[in-house]
């Protein structure tokens, strides 16, 4: 088994017929959850692991498991997953990658015939970016119970349009059982989406921590009045309060070592130029690796909004949603293990995206596997990550699952 590899053309492939799924004019992918091409993309997926004898069932919020039986089913399963959807303005390896290495690492594992100790599971979870709903890890979150099934399946967009019903509709609101599917172990291999391996040139990211991250929604709520006939001092503008928060959410995060801070979304009303912005409503992301400094920056920021809405005679509403707190992954020696085995170059390095291995590491031993990207850049229609960083990635993967079948 020590020579043992994946195969990198038929990988590279796979992911290229994948991106064609929701496939953008710069080479993107647009493939939001809950969408018919999220059905295409979990409908694909499920054929090619059907193709290699796996029995498929899907959770009561869309998550994906797809089964390959081992020596001894009544072992608990060594898990490999990530997920399918992107972002509006995504690429073609967030997630997909570690989707389709684990496809890659079951085609393997079938054409060469390999009984593995125990059986293997293959996943996809629902919504992981959570961009079209909130919040991000939204199908891995809920597995673990770490949010209520019928809240989520409650949540909407921007059109009001319940995830339970998408999931319904595209034909993946399953049936079993959430957290149903015993694994002993979980692995997942995503790409840095960050420019660190790619600068200090590393093969591989042994990943030791998930950072933490609070997602808010702010809603500032001003008066409109016209533009021409108001003076300065007579305003309840709610930009302006808005744009004073999102200043100081960007000196939060300077403030802090490792800190991180994002506004990605605004809604003004009535977003009219002539008219003074009645309400503003935008979302904001805080993050850092330690807990105790991002405890301190979102007490910051709920003492700026406070500040703000006294200072600009307003009402501004801080909704503090959703608190992941950092984590530590504990299988991450399997990882290093079989990287070296591999003789791949590596460092260790902590991850600044959230992951569906890091709710995992709520119920399992959980790693995860780490690859370069060009640039660092993701979320980005331009990520990219070469055949070869991919083919390492999965040959990780391949080496660390059988590893861990055989404890
Ligand atoms: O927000 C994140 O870090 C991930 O892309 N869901
Ligand atoms: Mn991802
Ligand atoms: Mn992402
Ligand atoms: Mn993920």
């Amino acid at each position: 088994m020590q020579d043992l590899r994946i195969n990198e053309q038929r990988l590279w492939d796979t992911l290229m017929e994948m991106g064609e799924i929701g496939g953008t004019e710069k080479g993107g992918c647009n493939r939001l959850a809950g969408t018919d091409l999220d059905k295409q993309a979990r409908d694909l997926f499920v054929s090619w692991c059907e193709a290699c004898g796996c029995t498929v069932e899907v959770d009561k919020i869309g998550n994906i498991f797809a089964r390959r039986p081992g020596i001894n089913n009544d072992l608990p399963a060594v898990g490999t997953g990530s997920h399918l959807d992107t972002q509006p303005t995504g690429g073609k390896f967030d997630g997909v990658f570690g989707v389709l290495s684990g496809v890659e690492v079951l085609r393997t594992l079938h054409e060469n015939k390999i009984e593995t100790p125990t059986a293997m599971e293959f996943s996809v979870w629902t919504n992981e970016e959570g961009s079209r709903f909130q919040p991000a890890m939204q199908g891995s979150g809920t597995y673990v119970g770490r949010f209520d099934l019928a809240a989520e399946l409650n949540k909407t967009d921007v059109n009001g349009i319940r995830l339970g019903d998408e999931l319904e509709r595209i034909g993946y609101l399953g049936d079993m059982e959430l957290g149903s599917r015993h694994m002993g172990a979980f692995f997942e291999a995503h790409i840095e989406q960050g420019p660190i391996l790619e600068d200090e040139k590393k093969a591989i990211g042994i990943v030791r921590l998930g950072q933490g991250i609070r997602w808010y929604n702010i809603e500032v709520v001003g008066r409109p009045s016209h533009s021409g006939t108001t003076p300065m001092h007579l305003r309840k503008d709610a930009m302006l309060a808005a744009s004073a928060i999102v200043t100081e959410m960007n000196n939060i995060a300077h403030r802090h070592e490792n800190g991180l801070g994002t506004v990605g979304y605004m809604d003004v009303w009535p977003n009219s130029r002539n008219t003074i912005p009645g309400k503003v409503t935008f979302s904001a992301d805080l993050r850092n690796p330690r807990p105790d400094v991002l405890l301190t920056m979102h007490e910051e920021l709920e003492a700026f909004c406070e500040k703000v809405a006294k200072e600009h005679n307003l009402d501004v509403n801080l909704d503090h949603f959703w608190y992941f707190a950092p984590v530590e992954f504990n299988a991450s020696d399997d990882v290093k293990a079989a990287t070296e085995k591999l003789g791949y170059s590596h460092m260790d390095i902590y991850a600044g995206a959230g992951h569906d291995a890091c709710y995992m590491a709520d119920l399992v031993p959980t790693g995860m596997i780490f690859t370069p990207c060009l640039n660092g850049i993701s979320h980005n229609e331009a990520e990219y990550s070469s055949p070869e960083e991919c083919a390492a990635g999965a040959n990780v993967l391949l080496h660390t699952m059988l590893e861990a079948s055989k404890r």
